[in-house]
């Protein structure tokens, strides 16, 4: 198949995800176009079947707001034709699913190749944008527009479902997955555990967006530091990195958080960790918490979203009410204080994650929800 794949090519999940599944999708023989506004940062510069090209927004004098998804839409459209697509797959609704529709209408218009729209919904285009007054009714057009749309969780689906009505839609979960060759403990030096001599290592990964709630991840650390020699390595960068620096000053434990800034590759860092903490106050699914277990490192989180589909509870790790801070950092302690239980957990956690979440898994569900979407447009 010719696959047109748009995304948020900057740090998060949704663009690491549709990149991967990009790269995956070249490695099993199909053709595939990224169509974004600057390279993926999971993408390497060459990889044999994938091909890259830049959106790119015209500035002009009288465009306070640059209308990005028209110049998207444009750009899907003209890469549709040149590349004979089949199909085109967004990541994240907004406005991905709505420059898909008018990419499709111009192909249609115009009397060309029809081309199947796939929609995946990742997590707060829907619970926070797509919710919003200026783009609910937009956002339900486009999904309801979409040949196929699928969510990353089971939560994300009924969601979409409250949220949106979607009448006549099939919102097909497909979750997200890792590659059982990258997220693997024994490849990598330990590092962060070489580093910490002795202390156990616990990690944050993110955006560091206020759903994120890095405040409450430093807090849990400090409590469990007040317990147990240990130390808190945060990776990423965002909005709410100044409130994680200022908190872990405020309760005097900033000599023992490292602020490491945005690093693509993480798994070496994954594979020198202790323990993962993600207490964000919804996750439509937890991507890094699912690359944290695939490490075998056990996770510590809210109760929230879609995490309970990714964390088995008592398994593979503990999730708590949003917010329960000592309830946190006990199960923190908890898991960490008693190397046999931690073994377990952690074995556990490579083991399912491999069972449930691999790339091998997950990628033929996509190559089938595209056969039912070329289908239905007849390509
Ligand atoms: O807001 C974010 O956390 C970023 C967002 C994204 O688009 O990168 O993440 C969402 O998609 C990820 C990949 O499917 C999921 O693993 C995250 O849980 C989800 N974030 C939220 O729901 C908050």
């Amino acid at each position: 198949m010719n696959i047109g794949i748009t995304c948020y090519p900057t740090y998060g999940g949704s663009g690491a995800m549709a990149t991967e599944l990009g790269i995956a999708l070249a490695q099993r023989g199909h053709e595939v176009h990224f169509i974004t506004y600057q390279q993926p940062f999971r993408l390497p510069n060459f990889l044999p079947g994938v091909f890259f090209h830049e959106v790119d927004v015209g500035r002009y004098p009288l465009f306070e707001y640059p209308p990005y998804d028209l110049a998207l839409a444009v750009r899907m459209h003209e890469v549709a034709m040149t590349h004979k697509l089949d199909l085109l797959h967004v990541h994240y609704a907004i406005p991905h699913a709505t420059s898909a529709w008018i990419a499709r209408e111009m192909l249609r218009d115009l009397g060309h190749r029809d081309v199947a729209v796939v929609t995946t919904l990742h997590g707060t285009d829907i619970t926070i944008v797509g919710q919003d007054r200026s783009f609910h009714p937009i956002t339900k057009f486009s999904i309801e527009r979409s040949t196929r749309i699928s969510a990353v969780s089971r939560f994300l689906r009924e969601e979409t479902i409250y949220t949106f009505g979607c009448t006549g839609c099939d919102v097909v979960v497909i979750h997200n997955f890792i590659d059982p060759d990258v997220y693997v403990r024994d490849r990598y030096e330990p590092v962060l555990r070489e580093q910490a001599a002795g202390r156990k290592v616990l990690t944050h990964i993110s955006n560091f967006r206020a759903v994120k709630r890095v405040r409450d991840v430093v807090r849990i650390f400090a409590k469990v530091r007040s317990e147990m020699p240990s130390t808190l390595v945060m990776v990423g960068d965002g909005p709410d990195r100044v409130d994680a620096e200022e908190e872990a000053r405020a309760l005097g434990v900033d000599a023992d958080v490292q602020f490491l800034g945005r690093i693509d590759a993480v798994a070496p860092l994954l594979a020198g960790s202790d323990l993962f903490l993600l207490p964000s106050d919804r996750e439509s699914f937890g991507l890094s918490a699912l690359e944290a277990l695939a490490c075998g490192v056990p996770v510590v989180g809210s109760r929230a979203g879609g995490l309970p589909e990714v964390v088995s509870e008592g398994e593979t790790g503990t999730l708590c009410p949003v917010g329960d801070i000592d309830g946190m950092a006990s199960a923190a302690l908890a898991i960490l204080g008693d190397p046999a239980r931690h073994r377990a957990f952690a074995e556990r956690a490579a083991a399912d994650a491999r069972a449930r979440f691999s790339r091998d898994l997950i990628v033929p569900q996509y190559e089938a929800l595209y056969e039912e979407a070329i289908h239905a447009v007849g390509v």
